[in-house]
């Protein structure tokens, strides 16, 4: 593949390096698309924050010089942590950070300084990259150096070396049957390969406007949609976080919208909160999207059809995950089937599989097994975790489902209890009971998913306490609060004599869901 450049004029000292990768580079390269993109499309809005708007030419200038600083501070290569509000500065210190050949660690500020020093930890990020107000924050999450990033981005631009495609870019966290989130390993070319399928199979255009406001620690905000608009040449308004009433506002300039499902009933609960005068320009803002997408758990068909009623199209849903960015997509022209994640996605494979890894016949269910181009190659420093979760070069998904209509994906549920999806956040039953476990006063834990209408389904706790001990719900979430981010918080913590137990002693959570029900938590 022939390696273009930034031309000189739109970034000054374009790497020579570049040109002598390009012989010998067979992948496709994050770092390369990014690049060409600061001279092609140099003069068009790269993105649009609550602070300022800036050009792809002056966003792939910043980022060199981010990188020529991490370079020069000895960091080439290296793992390097972000901790940036979203927007502008986010996206010059994580390609500032693979510019310099470095694999980013984004951390967010919505969990505790506990767990944030524990990414740093596991990660081994030599370094964190910050804006300026998380800066004296990030000083405090261990032995690491911490550099602003509106520093880094102020120096010269120098020539740099373009990684090769399959070296890791990203570590993203994702939580999983074991009690501590795993790092997935996630390369250039993985990264590079979910943005162009996604950008061909959504028919992504130069001058469509993203609407994100998804987080970026996570692949849906991260990977699919910021990395599908950025590197398609087009422009993201990025807001800092979901606030519906502004979205339906900003609909007014942008072409796509994408959400979690909870993001999606927000909005038509705020739209049926709002007074008439603003309902009729909402109402005209949304017709304007070209396209509303949806994913990371399941949509409701009642929010569908409101979308449906509300702007002539049902919302494209489609099954992504962290470890291997998206297998399938309803199209965007052609026929959307509620309730189910479309066809493969072209340049992906997809099988369902049965028990002794046959492939499930039509109206069978089984597991989701997906292989191509931006699957991850394992998890960081796990190698039994990694050999688990692949079969014979598939990627097992833990997600069980059933082909409908032919070919369209219906997910049924998971292969773990103990896998929850609270509001799109993925999250481990077992890392919640660990944590819970150290409180003092709580002498046993049991978490399972409770379903709601809002969040889809919601951690629920079940605890025994230590004698002689009371504890409160409200004491139990603040204490935990401060230890795991509030959205993996227990929602509901009901204090039991005994937890339902098979002969061995392990808690028979089915059991225990029912019990919750009896006692009036969650949907009957
Ligand atoms: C916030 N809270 C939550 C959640 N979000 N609790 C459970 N589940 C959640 N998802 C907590 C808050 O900490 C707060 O706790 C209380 O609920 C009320 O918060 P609120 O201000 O109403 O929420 P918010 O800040 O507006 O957040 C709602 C949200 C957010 C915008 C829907 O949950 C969100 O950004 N979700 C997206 C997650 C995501 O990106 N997943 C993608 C994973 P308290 O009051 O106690 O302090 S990647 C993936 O799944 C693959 C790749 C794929 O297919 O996409
Ligand atoms: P994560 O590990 O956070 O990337 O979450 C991935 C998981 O989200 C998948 O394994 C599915 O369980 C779920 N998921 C993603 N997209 C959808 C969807 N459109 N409908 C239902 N579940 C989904």
């Amino acid at each position: 593949m022939e390696l273009r450049c930034a031309e000189p004029t739109a970034l000054a000292g374009a790497p020579k390096e570049c040109q002598s990768h390009a012989a010998s580079m067979t992948t496709s390269n994050l770092v390369e698309r990014f690049m060409n993109l600061s001279a092609t499309r140099s003069a068009a809005l790269a993105v649009i924050d609550d602070h300022e708007q800036v050009t792809f030419a002056t966003l792939g200038e910043r980022a060199r010089r981010v990188a020529s600083r991490l370079q020069s501070e000895g960091l080439a290569g290296e793992r390097v942590a972000l901790l940036c509000s979203q927007g502008s500065r986010w996206l010059e210190g994580f390609f500032g950070i693979v510019l310099a050949g470095g694999t980013a660690v984004p951390l967010s500020h919505l969990h505790p300084q506990p767990e944030q020093r524990w990414f740093v930890e596991v990660s081994r990020a030599r370094a964190i990259v910050a804006t300026r107000e998380f800066s004296e924050h990030a000083r405090t999450l261990g032995g690491c150096a911490v550099h602003q990033v509106e520093q880094l981005r102020e120096g010269h631009a120098r020539s740099l070396p373009v990684p090769e495609g399959n070296a890791p870019g990203l570590i993203l966290y994702t939580s999983g049957t074991t009690g501590k989130p795993k790092g997935a390993l996630i390369s250039h070319e993985n990264l590079d390969s979910l943005a162009r399928l996604v950008a061909a199979a959504w028919q992504w255009r130069p001058d469509d406007v993203l609407l994100h406001s998804l987080p970026l620690h996570h692949l849906h905000g991260l990977g699919i949609a910021l990395m599908v608009s950025l590197l398609s040449g087009s422009t993201t308004r990025v807001r800092e976080r979901f606030v519906a009433q502004q979205l339906w506002d900003d609909m007014a300039q942008a072409s796509v919208l994408m959400g979690v499902p909870t993001m999606h009933k927000r909005l038509l609960e705020a739209f049926d909160g709002a007074a008439s005068r603003d309902r009729a320009r909402w109402e005209r803002n949304a017709a304007r999207l070209r396209l509303i997408t949806s994913g990371s758990a399941a949509l409701p068909t009642t929010v569908g059809e409101r979308w449906q009623t509300l702007t002539g199209s049902y919302p494209l849903e489609r099954f992504g995950m962290t470890e291997i960015g998206v297998g399938t997509s309803n199209p965007v022209a052609g026929p959307r089937l509620p309730g189910t994640c479309g066809p493969v996605l072209p340049g992906m494979e997809v099988r369902i599989v049965g028990d002794g890894g046959r492939d499930a016949a039509p109206g069978e269910s089984g597991e989701i097994w997906i292989r191509g181009p931006s699957v991850f190659s394992g998890y960081d420093d796990n190698e039994s975790a990694t050999r688990e979760a692949f079969a014979d070069g598939w990627f097992r998904s833990g997600d069980t489902a059933t082909w409908v209509s032919g070919n369209y994906l219906k997910i049924l549920g998971r292969t773990s209890v103990d896998i929850l999806k609270s509001g799109g956040y993925k999250l481990s039953a077992l890392e919640i009971e660990e944590a819970l476990r150290e409180h003092p006063a709580i002498a046993d834990v049991a978490v399972v998913g409770v379903p709601d209408e809002t969040w889809g389904e919601v951690a629920v706790a079940a605890v025994l306490l230590e004698p002689g001990f009371t504890l409160s719900e409200d004491e139990v979430r603040a204490w935990a609060k401060e230890r795991i981010a509030s959205y993996k918080v227990p929602k509901r913590v009901i204090v039991f004599d005994e937890l339902p137990r098979n002969p061995v002693g392990k808690v028979v959570k089915p059991e225990l869901a029912r019990w919750l029900r009896a006692a009036g938590v969650g949907r009957p």
